[in-house]
Formats: C-alpha cells, sequence, structure tokens
C-alpha cells in the first residue's frame, strides 16, 4: 500500500507567507553572534537602521552598498500581510542592464546569502498577474546564482533565494540582471557568516544554492519556519510536518535530551532544537519517500543536486532500526543505523547528483527504506538539498579593478553601468572598457578605456597611468585641465587627449616615449598645442602617413602568400598523380615474413583498410597514425612510421617480434604489421577514447571525475609494472607521458609506442641527438649518464600522475616557464594542496587519497633514481588509494554498524516495487518560491 500526501495550492502560498512568521523561542546561542550578521532593508530611506522587534537584528538601508535604482514602496493593501518590515520597502532597477550591490566580506570566509523578493505591485502595473512574463536573474559576483520568477506569482507573497559561497575578496558583490522581461527589484539583502567547517564542500568553484531545507517532527504551526535565533547562523528551515497532512501513518519523535555530534567536527550545526525532533513511521509501514519537483523551465539536464541527511536516534537507547537511503535507484547510504542521541550527518562526497542518477519524470526523490532486518521503519531529523553553482568565471583582475574604481571615484561618476566587475561577465562588461580575456585561466585585464566625449572635468587622474595592463587610453573631447603629470609610462602605447583643456609643458618622460615611437600621443585641440607644430599636435598627420605604408604593408604580404599557398596546392597536386600513377607500392613487398602469429599487411591492404589513409587520429613523433576498419569490423588504429627512418630500422622486425607477444590489458594490442621498402606500419587495436592529454586538456569533461584519474593512472601503472617486471629482459617503455595513454571505450588506461623508444633512438643515437622521451618528462639523470633504465619510466610516469592531479602540462609556459614538479612545490608552500588540484574537479576529490597521490608523484619524481620506487610498489601505493566498490556512496562519517551489500542486488529490489511509485502523478506542478517542491510518500 502506498499513500501520497500533497500540499494544496493554498498550504502552498501560506508556507512562502509563513516564511515571516519567526520562531520567538529564546535559546541559547553559540557560534555566530548577529552583530556579525550583514542585514539589509533594501529601498528603506528613513533611517540608517532600525532594529527589528521580532528577529532583535538591526537592518540597516542599503544606500551605503550600492549606486543606483529606485527606492519604492509596496501599496499600503500589502503591508499588512508582510511577516516582517523588510518587506514593506524595496529596491527596483529600471535602469542599467545589471546592477550590483557589494556587501563587506572576510576573503575566504564562507556565506550564506539570501535575497527576498515581495513585489507588493509596487508600481501599480500588476506586473505578476498581467499575463506576461516576469522574470530577472541574479548573479553572485561575476557566475550566475539563479533566475527569479515572478510570473503568475500573488503580488503579496514573498519569495526568497539563497546561496552558499565563499568570499573571493573583502566584498561579496550581487548583481540583479535585466533579461528584459519586468524591472528587477529587490527586497532585502541578508548576509550571514558560517563556520569554516561548516559545509566542506564549498570552495572558491564550488558554490550551492539552496533548493530544500526542512525539519522534521511536529512543529508549532508558528514556528512554520525555524531561523535566527534558534538558528544562530540563520538558516530558513522549513516544517515539514506543516507542509503536510500529518495523520496516520507518521509519527513524531521528540526529546529533552541533548543529540551530541557523531564526529568531531560538525560540518552543518543542525540546532539542537531541530535535532532534538524526528519523524518516522508505523511500525507496519517500510519506507517513506520524498519527491523534489524540479521547475520544468530549469534546464534539469545540468542540474546537479547535493541532498545532506540528518539522522540521530532519538526514540530508544538501544535501537533496532536500519535503513537503506536511496537516490532515485541508486543507492546512496546502505544500512544506516542512527546512533542514539548522536547526529550523522551523510551526503554524497566527492560528486553531487545529476539528472542521470536521481530524476524521474523530472522529479528528484529520495527514499528511505528499512531493511529486512530492522525491527524498526526509517527516522529523519532534517534534510538540506543544494544544487550546484559553478564558481567559473574570473574576476577582473584586482589591480585593474582598484585603479579604475579610483578613476570613477576620481570623476565622480555616476554611470549606471559601472557598478559590479569591470571585464566579467563578458557581456556585462562596463561600457567604454576593452578587456583582455585571452588568457582563460587568468583574471581579464583592462587593456584599453574609452573615455571620449564623457563630460569629464578636472586633471588626468593618475590611476589609468598606473593601471598595469593599459594599452590605449581614449580622454579625447573632454574637458580635463592642468598639465599631463610626468609619469613612468607602463604599458600604455596609444594616449588621445585631444580637445581637452590641457596646459603645458608636456613632461620629459611622456616625449621621449614619443620620440622613441613608444607611445602613440593626440593633443590637438589643448592650450598646450597654440604654439607647437609637433606631430602630436597637429591633426590626422600620421594617420595619412600611414595609410598607404600601412597598404602596402599588408597586402602585397598578403598577395605574395596567397600566390605561393597556389602554386605549392597546383603543384602538389599534380605531384601527387604523377606519383600514384608511377609507382605502385604493392610492388615492393618484400618476402620475408616473420615467424610470428600476427597479421603482416601489404601496402594496398593498409590503404584500403584506412580508407586512403584519409582520416588521421593522431601524430607522434614516429609517425601519422590512421583510422582503420578491418575486414572482419574491428577498429584499429595504422600507425605509419617515418619513411626516414626506414633505411635505419635494422631492429625492426626483432623489434616487432617481441612487441607480438606482450599481452597485458593495460598495454596496447598489437595486431599485425607492414613492413617493405615503402611501407613500415604497425597496427594496433584502436582506442576510441583518444588519449590521456585530449581528455585532461579537453576541459569540462565530467566523466573524468577524481575517482576515474586515479583508474586510470592505476591501469598506466601495472602497464608499466608488466613491461619493467614480467617480461625478459625487461622493457623500458622511453617515452611514458599522456598522449601514450590510450583510453578505451570504458575508459580503460591503456599503455602505447613502448618498444619503439629503443628501436629507433638505438639506430639513430650515432647520427642525431634524439633524446629518449619528451621534454618535460625526461629524467634529469639522462642528461648526466645517457642511461636509460626503468627509473627512467618511473620519473616520466610521476610527471604523469602531476599532470593527472593537475590538469597542467608537464611544462608550464605562462607567466614564465617552470616544470610541473616544481610548480606544484611553490604552490603547496604557499597555500595547500587543494590549490594544485585540476579546477575542473570542483574540489570534488577524497582529501586522503589526493594526498597520497602527490606524495607518490613526488617520490617518483626524485632527482636521484635510487630515490624513486619501483613500478611495482607504484601500483601497490596507488590501490590503496583507489575507491573500493562501493565507498563512493560514503557518508561524513563512515559509522561502523553500516554492513556491505552489493549495489546491483538492492537496485533489483528497488526496481521490482517500483510500479508501486506510480503514484507520483500527485506531485504538483506548482513552482512558487523557488524552483522546487517536495511531496512525500510512504508506503508498506
Ligand atoms: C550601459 O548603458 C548603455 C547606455 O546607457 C547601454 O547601451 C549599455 O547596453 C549598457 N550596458 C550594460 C552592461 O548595462
Ligand atoms: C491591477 O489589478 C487590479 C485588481 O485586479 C485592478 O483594479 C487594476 O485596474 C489593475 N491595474 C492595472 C494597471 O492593470
Ligand atoms: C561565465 O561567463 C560567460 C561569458 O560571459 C557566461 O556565458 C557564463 O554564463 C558565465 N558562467 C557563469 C557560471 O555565470
Ligand atoms: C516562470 O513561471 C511561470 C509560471 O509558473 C512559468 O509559466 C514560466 O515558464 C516560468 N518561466 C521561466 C523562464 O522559468
Ligand atoms: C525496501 O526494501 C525491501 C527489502 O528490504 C524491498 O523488498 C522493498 O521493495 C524496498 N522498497 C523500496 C521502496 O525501496
Ligand atoms: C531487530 O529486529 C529483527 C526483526 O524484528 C530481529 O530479527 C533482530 O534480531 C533484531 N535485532 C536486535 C539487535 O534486536
Amino acid at each position: 500500500m502506498v499513500i501520497s500526501f500533497r500540499c494544496s495550492e493554498s498550504a502552498n502560498l501560506t508556507w512562502i507567507l509563513a516564511l515571516l512568521l519567526i520562531t520567538f523561542t529564546p535559546i541559547q546561542v553559540y557560534g555566530q553572534s548577529a552583530s556579525e550578521f550583514v542585514s539589509i532593508d533594501c529601498g528603506w530611506v528613513n533611517s540608517s537602521s532600525y532594529m527589528d522587534a521580532a528577529l532583535v537584528i538591526p537592518y540597516s538601508s542599503d544606500g551605503g552598498f550600492l549606486e543606483g535604482g529606485l527606492s519604492r514602496e509596496i501599496l499600503p493593501e500589502f503591508m499588512a500581510d508582510t511577516g516582517n518590515d523588510q518587506q514593506k520597502t524595496l529596491r527596483s532597477f529600471p535602469d542599467g542592464s545589471r546592477n550590483c550591490y557589494t556587501l563587506p566580506s572576510t576573503t575566504g570566509k564562507k556565506y550564506l546569502l539570501r535575497a527576498t523578493f515581495t513585489y507588493g505591485n509596487y508600481d501599480r502595473l500588476n506586473k505578476t498577474l498581467d499575463g506576461s512574463v516576469f522574470l530577472f536573474g541574479l548573479h553572485i559576483g561575476v557566475n550566475f546564482w539563479e533566475a527569479v520568477n515572478l510570473t503568475n506569482l500573488d503580488p503579496s507573497v514573498t519569495i526568497w533565494k539563497e546561496v552558499l559561497t565563499i568570499a573571493p575578496d573583502n566584498v561579496v558583490s550581487v548583481c540583479l540582471v535585466n533579461f528584459g522581461s519586468g524591472t528587477p527589484f529587490i527586497s532585502s539583502l541578508e548576509l550571514r557568516p558560517l563556520e569554516d567547517t561548516m559545509y566542506p564542500f564549498l570552495s572558491s568553484s564550488v558554490s550551492v544554492r539552496y533548493f530544500q531545507r526542512y525539519r522534521f517532527g511536529s512543529v508549532r504551526a508558528a514556528d512554520f519556519i525555524t531561523r535566527y535565533p534558534t538558528d544562530p547562523y540563520d538558516r530558513f528551515w522549513q516544517s515539514w510536518y506543516g507542509t503536510i497532512d500529518h495523520s496516520y501513518p507518521w509519527i513524531s519523535l521528540n526529546t529533552s535530551r541533548t543529540v551530541n555530534r557523531q564526529q568531531s567536527i560538525d560540518g552543518f550545526q543542525v540546532p539542537q532544537a531541530i535535532l532534538q525532533k524526528a519523524s518516522t513511521l508505523d511500525t507496519n509501514y517500510s519506507f517513506m519517500t520524498f519527491f523534489v519537483a524540479i521547475d520544468p523551465n530549469l534546464d534539469s539536464g545540468s542540474l546537479e543536486l547535493l541532498p545532506i541527511f540528518h539522522f540521530a536516534e532519538i526514540a530508544s537507547d538501544s535501537p533496532n532500526r536500519t535503513f537503506n537511503v536511496y537516490s532515485a535507484s541508486e543507492l546512496l547510504f546502505p544500512d544506516v543505523s542512527p546512533l542514539p542521541m548522536r547526529v550523522d550527518s551523510m551526503y554524497p562526497t566527492n560528486r553531487f547528483l545529476t539528472n542521470r542518477f536521481l530524476m524521474s519524470n523530472k522529479n528528484a526523490y529520495f527514499t528511505l527504506n528499512r531493511t529486512a532486518s530492522s525491527g524498526l521503519p526509517p527516522l529523519i531529523n532534517a534534510f538540506e538539498l543544494y544544487s550546484l553553482v559553478r564558481m567559473e568565471n574570473f574576476t577582473t583582475s584586482s589591480d585593474d579593478v582598484h585603479y579604475i574604481n579610483a578613476v570613477k571615484k576620481h570623476y565622480n561618476l555616476a554611470r549606471i553601468n559601472w557598478t559590479g566587475d569591470p571585464c566579467s561577465p563578458r557581456e556585462y562588461k562596463w561600457e567604454g572598457l576593452t578587456c583582455d580575456y585571452s588568457n582563460g585561466n587568468q583574471n581579464p585585464r583592462i587593456v584599453r578605456v574609452n573615455m571620449s566625449t564623457s563630460g569629464l572635468i578636472g586633471q588626468l587622474a593618475i590611476s589609468f597611468l598606473d593601471m598595469p595592463s593599459l594599452e590605449n587610453l581614449d580622454l579625447s573631447h573632454n574637458n580635463l585641465t592642468g598639465v599631463i603629470p610626468d609619469y613612468q609610462l607602463k604599458s600604455l602605447k596609444v594616449l588621445n587627449l585631444s580637445n581637452n583643456k590641457l596646459g603645458g609643458p608636456i613632461p620629459d618622460s611622456i616625449l621621449q616615449r614619443v620620440q622613441a615611437g613608444l607611445l602613440d600621443l593626440r593633443l590637438e585641440g589643448n592650450p598646450v598645442c597654440s604654439n607647437n607644430k609637433d606631430t602630436y599636435c597637429s591633426d590626422k598627420m600620421t594617420k595619412r602617413r600611414t595609410t598607404p605604408i600601412l597598404l602596402i604593408a599588408v597586402i602585397v604580404p598578403v598577395v605574395l602568400i596567397c600566390l605561393l599557398v597556389g602554386m605549392c596546392i597546383i603543384w602538389k597536386l599534380h605531384w601527387k598523380e604523377r606519383s600514384r600513377d608511377n609507382e605502385d607500392y604493392a610492388m615492393y613487398e618484400e618476402e620475408n615474413p616473420l615467424h610470428i602469429d600476427i597479421t603482416r599487411f601489404t601496402y594496398a591492404e593498409l590503404n584500403h583498410i584506412t580508407n586512403s589513409f584519409q582520416s588521421i587520429v593522431g601524430k607522434g613523433g614516429f609517425g601519422i597514425v590512421y583510422h582503420g576498419i578491418l575486414a572482419n569490423g574491428d577498429e584499429v588504429a595504422v600507425k605509419v612510421l617515418k619513411e626516414t627512418s626506414i633505411a635505419e630500422s635494422t631492429d625492426f622486425l626483432p623489434e616487432v617480434q617481441t612487441l607480438s607477444k606482450v599481452h597485458h590489458k593495460n598495454l596496447v594490442t598489437l595486431q599485425g604489421y607492414c613492413l617493405n621498402k615503402k611501407c613500415l606500419a604497425l597496427v594496433y587495436d584502436f582506442m576510441p577514447r583518444g588519449n590521456l592529454q585530449q581528455l585532461l586538456r579537453g576541459g569540462e569533461d565530467c566523466s573524468l571525475n577524481w575517482e576515474r584519474r586515479l583508474h586510470i593512472a592505476f591501469d598506466a601503472a601495472q602497464g608499466l609494472e608488466y613491461l619493467h617486471e614480467l617480461c625478459t629482459p625487461s622493457i623500458v617503455h622511453r617515452d611514458v607521458k599522456t598522449p601514450n595513454i590510450l583510453l578505451d571505450k570504458n575508459l580503460m588506461g591503456i599503455i602505447s609506442d613502448f618498444g619503439l623508444s629503443r628501436t629507433f633512438n638505438d639506430a639513430h643515437t650515432h647520427i642525431s641527438t634524439v633524446a629518449a622521451g619528451t621534454l618535460g618528462y625526461l629524467d634529469p639523470e639522462y642528461h648526466a649518464t645517457f642511461q636509460i633504465t626503468v627509473k627512467t619510466d618511473v620519473y616520466s610516469f610521476g610527471i604523469v600522475l602531476l599532470e593527472i592531479i593537475t590538469g597542467q602540462p608537464p611544462v608550464i609556459m605562462e607567466p614564465q616557464t617552470v616544470h610541473l614538479p616544481s610548480w606544484v612545490r611553490q604552490n603547496i608552500a604557499k597555500g595547500s594542496i587543494h590549490d594544485v588540484v585540476d579546477k575542473v574537479l570542483l574540489d570534488q576529490y577524497d582529501v586522503t587519497s589526493l594526498q597520497g597521490v602527490i606524495d607518490l608523484a613526488m617520490n617518483c619524481v626524485e632527482n636521484a633514481a635510487i630515490d624513486r620506487p619501483t613500478m611495482t610498489e607504484v601500483v601497490s601505493r596507488l590501490r590503496m588509494f583507489l575507491p573500493a566498490v562501493s565507498s563512493k556512496k560514503q557518508s561524513v562519517s563512515a559509522s561502523p554498524q553500516r554492513k556491505n551489500s552489493t549495489d546491483t542486488e538492492i537496485t533489483r529490489q528497488f526496481d521490482l516495487i517500483s510500479g508501486a511509485n506510480n503514484q507520483t502523478s500527485s506531485v504538483q506542478s506548482g513552482y512558487t518560491g523557488g524552483m522546487s517542491e517536495t511531496n512525500f510518500l510512504s508506503g508498506r
């Protein structure tokens, strides 16, 4: 039997209103105090601050936190309905596409930031109910936070948006973004500091936005929302009890005893009052499911959710209660047995749940299901649900921000546009600025400022000249007075001050640069030019002269290059035709096949297999790799070795013979070869996922999470171990690098190109300086000894490990050239190990394994070969860090009672009963107050 509960439309509205009914329960406050809160009543102008009587939190007006916007009041008929004074006034932003509040913060501290919105028909336009879309956006800093959708909402309704984030700087900015569908406005803004230990998954690149936060058990109707001071961090905990029909079979539990924290560090600080209550079911029932309806307008495909469950056994001291926690059909936490009077907070570590794992018909749902041996049904005390906000955009370089703000202050510019970050995100960059975004991994810089005809009055602002990357400054047609300051210019190349009121003299420091051709100065139309006939004072002289020169300088080479390219093409085509006609490579097939059990191909066959060598899948030191399909349909990679080496490759056949005997799951399998005077090629299994370098540099490939990376490293290490330890004589790869680690369709790491180095280098050492290995991967001892040993491979493998961890190339070119091991050492010395980790991982990794793998990698790249581990050691150390089969479903604390059960078994059980869940149609689709709504189901 399945019973479903749903809340009606009106109940739904109530809880939005009820958000403003506040708990008065006095409770001991620990942790943060309200004095650290930043509480802003937007649009409030009457006095600088007032004390909210119910909350006992002072609220201030917003004047000091932004520029622009209009202060407005909601209509009187809605005033009485508002639960608190902050909702009575608001600030609206009819002008500008982005308007930002700047709130003071402590760099690196964690915060909860909440914005509320009560429309109250302040503009008397009935915007929420006039049938049109009323939608605007919120940014947290330079990143998109959430959309505010007020379409079809009752004007009296208050909705709130919350984000948990780390302050990137000593200010946090919150911006309202006009989408062209309604004027953005805001009623209140609240910034609440959190402890550093709280919400451990937050990082500089990961913030989360609020989706749900529920407390369970029976709560007074007045406590519909629990917040400060019960929760010293002023989180809003909605009463689940108030949202549903709390009849049979729900049972509320409560205790007056203290519920302790199970972990030494409490990552969530759930208030005592909340932990002392819980909900469970009648003992005849076995599971409870709660649904979170996702607003269909949210792109649920990209939605990434993080549920946090808080469990504490408060019914008995010797409980017999065990349950499994599922997200849809995926078992998140098996065999959970909450300890008496101790809270265990569980969430999926190292990852967010994506659409693939948790949705059914656009709903996320979570089930707590009693296990067969449990004496009691499941229980829950509190539940939080967040979704990932990627903090992926960079803020403008802080020097530039500092100086451009000084300029703004200097000229007292009241430009609506000039709020928030100057360059980021791109589409909201300040008007008149040109920014350089070319280095995608660094903060954008301001390279050009155009403030021509901007009504600037006064002296030329020194701050312009201080801007470290500014190249082009146009201040023409203003009212600048005084003289040009004597200043040592940095990067400035063009300075246009024409048509101002600047007087002389022109300082030498500037003149010298002009004369040296380093600075293009324009001064015409200024008093300083009245008696001056220098080029910088004469209108357009340079332009006229340079035009023809420019033309010649640009057009002539372009034409020449086009001609040359054209000729080359014609010649090549012609030559190709001829060579095809005259030379039949097949004629050169030789008659001494190897006595080995791999196929020998002729050139004609290879030509056929690769469809005339059409599709190139890679290029390496030894030649070009083509994609091919064998007659039996198997895909192969055909590596055509450089023709020039053929004559000297006397070792080739023996080498192929050796390679054909090497069989290991982590070594690419040689299928065949081609050998004759014109053709030297090896045919391997084709690896559809490319190589590790491509995958690491490929950007945000979600499939390459921390665990996958560890697995690939482990695979590669096993392949090398085999070559070193199990082949006699041992084979030294000599060119271990990320491009030589291929990935099969299951992303298993497979080593390629082993053995080849030897053949080729031995053949070449006497005529060339081709070194074994590749720049950045090469054993430092090699330079001294020219000896290649298995430890050479270990060194290169260490570099590969560092690449896997950091996502950086072995040699980093910018800002200066540095070898990856030094880079890692420097960064760890400066900060913490987290600073070296690939940003793409979004801080979702296990810290213990990270530390272990970094240690191992640094060990592999020891300067002296003797200090490096063997591959066997590497393999066994890596194995320790590999997540065990079920460990991806970890809780914060591994509670000892949890037994292991296999995933498949449980999934199957779940599938069997999921038919009973068809009642999900009862989940309603009203999306007020945000984007989601929770319903609950319970059943036998
Ligand atoms: C800034 O204002 C100008 C004119 O007032 C407008 O054209 C431009 O789109 C605005 N840009 C932003 C980012 O608000
Ligand atoms: C707004 O709605 C109210 C009541 O529904 C109506 O009396 C009023 O005329 C409307 N105003 C506008 C501008 O549509
Ligand atoms: C980052 O900036 C780009 C370009 O301005 C924008 O399209 C994107 O939405 C931004 N990302 C976030 C998370 O805000
Ligand atoms: C905003 O909400 C309305 C009413 O719920 C809905 O019809 C509309 O699709 C939503 N728009 C967006 C972009 O979320
Ligand atoms: C709960 O687990 C039991 C086995 O203990 C299984 O038979 C039942 O189908 C599961 N129910 C749900 C909703 O997962
Ligand atoms: C818990 O209850 C189950 C079923 O009632 C029973 O088989 C089991 O022995 C109990 N365990 C304990 C520790 O009481």
